[in-house]
């Protein structure tokens, strides 16, 4: 387990840092990434922290699953449910996570032609 304290996306969920909120439940945030890789680019987080995605369904699937709704929810409020959106989890420093705080990719507007890996 990480050092919350050190966290950014804890500290972004503390309000320590500034973010794009998107959306907010009272176990999720959801956020634009800060170096976009597609014109709609959100992370969806668990508020309390987990390292990824193994510690998170450790706990069971509930809040897997609400953090799936909340990427179904970001891609119709981003207006792109019609024309396609893609969910990404980068789990592992080998799968190239960066930030080791559990979070979902949500890109859409540009065609994402480029494949798995
Ligand atoms: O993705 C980690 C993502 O987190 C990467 O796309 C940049 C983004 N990031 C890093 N710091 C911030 C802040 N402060 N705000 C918003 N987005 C941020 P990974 O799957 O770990 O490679």
């Amino acid at each position: 387990m990480a050092n919350t304290e050190q966290c950014i996306f804890c500290r972004i969920v503390a309000g320590e840092i500034p973010a794009e909120v998107v959306r907010e439940t009272e176990r999720t945030l959801a956020f634009r990434d800060v170096a976009p890789q597609a014109p709609v680019h959100v992370l969806v987080i668990p508020k309390e922290h987990r390292d990824g995605l193994d510690g998170l369904v450790a706990d069971g699937t509930e809040t897997a699953g609400l953090l799936l709704q909340e990427c179904a929810a970001v891609a119709a409020q981003e207006g792109v449910t019609e024309t396609g959106y893609r969910v990404v989890v980068n789990n592992g420093a080998e799968a190239g996570q960066a930030v080791d705080h559990c979070h979902l990719h949500v890109l859409a507007g540009r065609r994402l032609t480029d494949t798995l890996g």
